[in-house]
Order: structure tokens, then sequence, then C-alpha cells
């Protein structure tokens, strides 16, 4: 039987359930062996599943990232090697599906490139406290899916269980599924962002990442340059507005050549950067 190693990372803000899922799911947790890292926190768990018509062994190994915005530098160098996402809403605080769309996504595309990932809105035993449900979740899903998952979307609860260990094994086949080719057709700068010390940097990166999806500086360049001029943009010294003003033009570009989610995931990711100043 084919063994396979995977890097899984559960991703959300503070207390929207992601240890108590990984518990949840993980039963033995207690034997198993606990990596603590700055700011996260790594468990193990086999699982087995159809493939291709052969029972495949899985090997996850499932990151838990402190929930707190902001230690980016970290948590970054934690998302190296992530093969697989699950994304996790707390249904009874509409701000944390927010939070996926504004901070959680692209600070962890900006860092993999495109990859499988899963939303789950958890606490769905709550159901009289919630603020959102499945057709918010699905919008989110819809409007960040590089991999073409189909919108994969889940409500779970760590409390009763429910569909916990459904999404474990989705992301699983999810990860089995996605090819190099899809990752290719949706190619993405991957960016270090310890790099990044200022919104010059932020700026270098925007273009960097819009040449490489166009095809190349040649192409890119004078196009990236006129809206530069149009929008008064000083690549020298930029300033916080006009980089969300080339940030927009450069989507309005993209919008010509490539899909909604594409271009959706694009202009988040280059916006997300722009506000760490
Ligand atoms: P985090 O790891 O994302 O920060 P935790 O979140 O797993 O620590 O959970 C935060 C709180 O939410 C915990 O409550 C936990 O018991 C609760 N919780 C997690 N999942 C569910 C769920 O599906 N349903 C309900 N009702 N509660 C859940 P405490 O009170 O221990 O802080
Ligand atoms: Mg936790």
């Amino acid at each position: 039987m084919e063994i396979l190693k995977k890097n899984i990372i559960l991703l959300g803000d503070g207390a929207t359930g992601k240890t108590s899922l990984v518990r949840r799911f993980v039963t033995d947790q207690f034997d198993d062996k606990y990596i603590t890292t700055i700011g996260s926190k790594v468990t193990k768990k086999d699982v087995y599943l159809e493939f291709g018509g052969e029972t495949m062994h899985m090997i996850m190994l499932l990151w838990d990232v402190l929930g707190q915005k902001g230690y980016r530098y970290t948590q970054a160098l934690s998302f190296g090697g992530i093969e697989g996402a699950l994304l996790v809403s707390d249904l009874t605080r509409v701000n944390t599906l927010q939070s996926l769309r504004e901070y959680w996504i692209p600070s962890l595309v900006s860092v993999t490139g495109a990859l499988p990932m899963i939303f789950l809105g958890n606490k769905m035993d709550l159901k009289k406290d919630a603020e959102f449900g499945e057709a918010e979740l699905k919008g989110a899903a819809h409007d960040f899916d590089p991999c073409e998952l189909k919108f994969q979307h889940t409500l779970t609860s760590a409390k009763t269980g429910e569909n916990v260990e459904l999404v474990f094994k989705e992301l699983a086949e999810a990860i089995m599924r996605t090819t190099e080719k899809a990752k290719l057709d949706y190619p993405q700068y991957i960016i270090d962002k310890s790099d990044i010390q200022n919104l010059k940097d932020v700026t270098d990166h925007i273009i960097a990442d819009f040449c490489q999806q166009f095809g190349g500086i040649e192409n890119a360049s004078p196009i990236v340059q006129r809206h530069a001029m149009e929008i008064g943009l000083d690549v020298e010294n930029p300033r916080k507005r006009e980089l969300v003003e080339l940030v927009n033009a450069l989507a309005g570009v993209e919008e010509n050549f490539k899909p909604d989610n594409v271009v959706n995931m694009n202009r988040t990711k280059r916006l997300y950067l722009v506000n760490l100043f």
C-alpha cells in the first residue's frame, strides 16, 4: 500500500474551534506526540482512503496554528510545505468568515500558492445563535477556489462530532485529486513575507506577481507602467491609497483573461500585502 505524508493546516480566528476539531478527529490524541513550535502544534493522524481503485494510507500532519492575527512571520514559516487547508469559521460570529476572506486566505496562499481548501462553518450545534449559514459559507468557497474543488464547504460541530471525520477525509481526497496540472493552471507567485519591510517592497511583489501571471515582464510592464502613471504612483515612494488603486486597476486588466475566482484571489492577496502597513 502506498503511504503518503501530507501537511494540513487549520486556519481561522481564535476560538472558532480549530483545536477542538483536531482533538475530535484524533481520538487517541493523548498518546500522540505533540511537536510544539512557536505558534503552532502538529498532530499526526493516519487516514485510509480509496483512490483510483486502490486503498491509500495517508499520514496527515495537522498543523494547528495560533489563532491570533498579527503573528504573520512565525505563521508564514509554518505554512511551508502545506498541501491542504481547513478554513474554520464560527457560525455564531460572522466576522470570523470575513477574517478568512481578508486575512487568513491571502496570508496562506501568498506563501503556498494554489492548494485545496475546504470551508468549515463550525459550531453547527449552536444553531439558534448563528449569525450566518451555509449560503454565506458557500459564497466564500465560491470566491476562493484555486483548485476548482467545486466550492467545498461543510457545517461541522466539534462538540457533537457531526461531519468532523468527513471533512478531514474530504480534504484528504481533494489533495489526492488536485493534480500538478491544476496547480499549474493557476500559477501563483510565492512570496517570502519576511522579505517585505515596507510599501516599496509590497509594490515590488505586486508588480512581480502580476507580471508572472501575465506571461512575463516584457508584456506586462508597459501595462503596469501605464496604470502607475495614471494613478500617479511613485514606485520609489508609494503610498497606500495609490497602491490600492493599482491593485484594483490590475484586477481590471486580469478580468479580461482570467476566471473570476482567480482575479478575486489575486486582488485579495495583493490588498492584504498593502494592508500589512
Ligand atoms: P481555537 O483552537 O480555534 O482557538 P478552540 O478554538 O478549539 O479552543 O475552541 C474555542 C471554544 O469553542 C471552546 O470553548 C470550545 O469548547 C468551543 N467549541 C469549539 N467547537 C465547538 C462546537 O462545535 N460547538 C460548540 N458549542 N462549542 C465549540 P471554551 O468555553 O472552552 O473556550
Ligand atoms: Mg487553538
